[in-house]
């Protein structure tokens, strides 16, 4: 423990506790740009500098451990003025364009600005004149507003091991870019969106596809129909203000009727069904012989991470499709005959908390089963947020409303598959059913969720011990894959039977595509939403539910059948 002062108020830490931390317990925020809390500190904006009393040095707040009995001054007028002289330098080199930014009322930059009342620019404006990167479905780099902090670098590298990312070129020309400034397209770049959920302002955005939306909703011609991602009803009520984890998934189903779509279903339904073809799959592994241990194959990003870097390990990921993929195959059959609705007039629309869905709905492998694209368009939480917000809907006084069945109808399942360990524990609590015949009598699997990076545990099948992995941010996975990869050139199974992977750190809840500013202490709360939902749910297996049983008898037949083959499951790139 270590004693400190911030502007005399005293504070108590643990030892190596950053200046910067032990202010926020003090209650003074000091302000940064290149600081984030994911991440190591990177001292390149300087805006965190502070006094230490009885000492000339200036000492950045960021990369500073509080030394025991420090006396730190946060705010004075010269470091006021310091740190305005910093801003408006970094201002220097940045476009005036904020109100024709995406990042318009939720920039870091703006913000500091407006607290620093800067009202004219002293410096010459030196703009870079790289042109704006719009090649990946996902999203779009615009160097000219990049402020060098590093954080997307950082992310990329770092918290994602995917190094498509990097500095490039020295002073005043220094960009963030792909190596050798390929496009994002032709890079390494798996389109988690991390990048855009950590930049501070408008320089790495999701692609804004709103407009191909309100066109669709306004076609007399079209029947647009919408899902709604297991995380979104998790993370839109930040958008609205809300606290977060709060659950609103009544009121979003309002607020899409109101946008005028035709049909609200949610993909939580696709979760149950891919939890009954991908448990299905595990079983018939584990039974019938095939590579083990078997992947989860429904984050985009992590697919296309294990096609770049692990090809050789692509006969264990699982072939089911991701749950948004079969809601939109569904929909486009089942639901289409059911509700005498003609496919080819169907606009399919998934909100999800992902960018990577965006490429994935495009991608070629049977994403067209239905015999039109699957899923036509993807929205991020945060251009649905701006959807409702331009409608003028009023979203917090929304009566609750109920989605349309039957792919609308879900369990607690299917629920917490937007939380790290949420797809594994609903396929256990169904693969048991499968394996013994029997239901589990506690359904809820402790020791696969939370935060740590990667979780292991051991799930008795009645006598079977079937060994499980869970691993979030793609950096951890490749210890995973190696340990894999590693036993394999052995003529060994690595000591797993299922692993579930999910690019983003927290899962899907903190998505490339959520509201900005998630932290361990916001993924712990959103996380908290879906299992305090999924406990309240009267049906918490995804085998239980209803509607997925009549889409068996009434169209699938079973899990794993040919139909159920050619329009659920899908195959990859080598
Ligand atoms: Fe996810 Fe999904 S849980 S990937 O993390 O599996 O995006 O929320 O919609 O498809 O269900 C994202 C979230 C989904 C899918 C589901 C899965
Ligand atoms: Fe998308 Fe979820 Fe995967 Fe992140 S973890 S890339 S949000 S599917």
């Amino acid at each position: 423990i270590v004693h400190v002062k911030i502007n005399g108020i005293p504070v108590e830490v643990e030892a190596g506790t950053t200046i910067l931390l032990a202010a926020r317990k003090a209650g003074v925020t000091i302000p940064t740009l290149c600081y984030h809390d994911d991440l190591k500190p990177f001292g390149s904006c300087g805006l965190c500098i502070v006094k230490q009393e009885g000492n000339a040095k200036i000492l950045r707040a960021c990369a500073t451990p509080a030394a025991e009995h420090m006396s730190i001054i946060t705010h004075d007028p010269e470091l006021y003025q310091v740190r305005k002289t910093i801003l408006e330098m970094i201002l220097s080199t940045h476009p005036s364009s904020c109100l024709t930014c995406i990042r318009n009322g939720e920039c870091e930059l703006q913000t500091l600005a407006a607290e620093f009342g800067i009202r004219e620019q002293p410096f010459d404006v030196r703009l870079s004149d790289r042109p704006k990167d719009t090649s990946s479905a996902s999203i779009v780099l615009d160097p000219e507003k990049c402020i060098k902090c590093g954080r997307c670098v950082q992310v990329c590298q770092d918290l994602q091991g995917v190094f498509a990312l990097e500095f490039i070129g020295r002073g005043d020309g220094t960009c963030m870019a792909p190596a050798a400034m390929l496009q994002l397209e032709d890079s390494p770049c798996v389109r988690c969106g991390q990048c855009a959920a950590h930049c501070p302002v408008g320089a790495i955005y999701e692609k804004d596809e709103v407009a191909a939306f309100q066109e669709a909703v306004a076609d007399p011609e079209k029947q647009v129909v919408v899902q709604i991602a297991p995380s979104i009803r998790v993370g839109l009520s930040e958008s609205f203000g809300l606290p977060a984890g709060t659950v609103t998934t009544g009121k979003i189903y309002a607020a899409l009727r109101r946008l005028g779509v035709d049909a609200v279903h949610d993909t939580n339904f696709g979760a149950d069904l891919t939890i009954m073809e991908e448990g299905s799959e595990l079983v018939h592994r584990l039974t019938k012989g095939g590579a083990l241990p078997q992947f989860t194959s429904c984050c985009p990003a992590w697919v296309d991470y294990v096609e770049k870097y692990y090809p050789d390990l692509l006969d264990m990921v699982s072939s089911a499709k991701s749950p948004m993929q079969m809601v939109g195959a569904v929909e486009k059959t089942y639901t289409a005959e059911k509700q005498n609705m003609d496919p080819a007039k169907m606009y399919t629309v998934a909100i999800m908390p992902c960018t990577a869905k965006k490429y994935e709905a495009y991608r070629d492998e049977s994403m067209r089963s239905s015999g039109y694209q699957d899923v036509d368009l993807v929205l991020t939480t945060r251009e649905f947020a701006r959807l409702i917000k331009a409608t003028g809907i009023d979203f917090l006084h929304l009566e609750e409303e109920a989605a349309d069945n039957p792919v609308g109808e879900y369990s607690g399942a299917g629920t917490i598959f937007g939380a790290t360990g949420g797809v594994m524990e609903a396929a256990v609590r169904t693969a048991y059913h499968v394996v013994t015949g029997k239901e589990l009598e506690n359904v809820e699997i402790e020791s696969v969720r939370g935060l740590d990076e990667i979780k292991k545990g051991t799930v008795d099948f009645d006598g079977t011990p079937v060994r499980v992995a869970v691993v979030h941010g793609l950096s951890h996975v490749a210890e995973v894959l190696d340990e894999v990869r590693a036993a394999r050139a052995e003529g060994k199974q690595a000591p797993y039977e299922f692993i579930e992977v999910m690019a983003c750190r927290g899962g899907c809840i903190a998505g490339g595509g959520q509201p900005y500013g998630a932290t361990d202490v916001l993924r712990t709360k959103r996380a908290a939403g879906l299992y305090s939902d999924d406990k309240q749910s009267k049906v918490r297996c995804s085998h239980q539910n209803e509607s997925i049983k009549q889409l068996y008898e009434e169209f699938l037949d079973k899990p794993l059948s040919k139909k159920s083959h050619h329009l659920l499951h899908t195959t990859y790139q080598e």
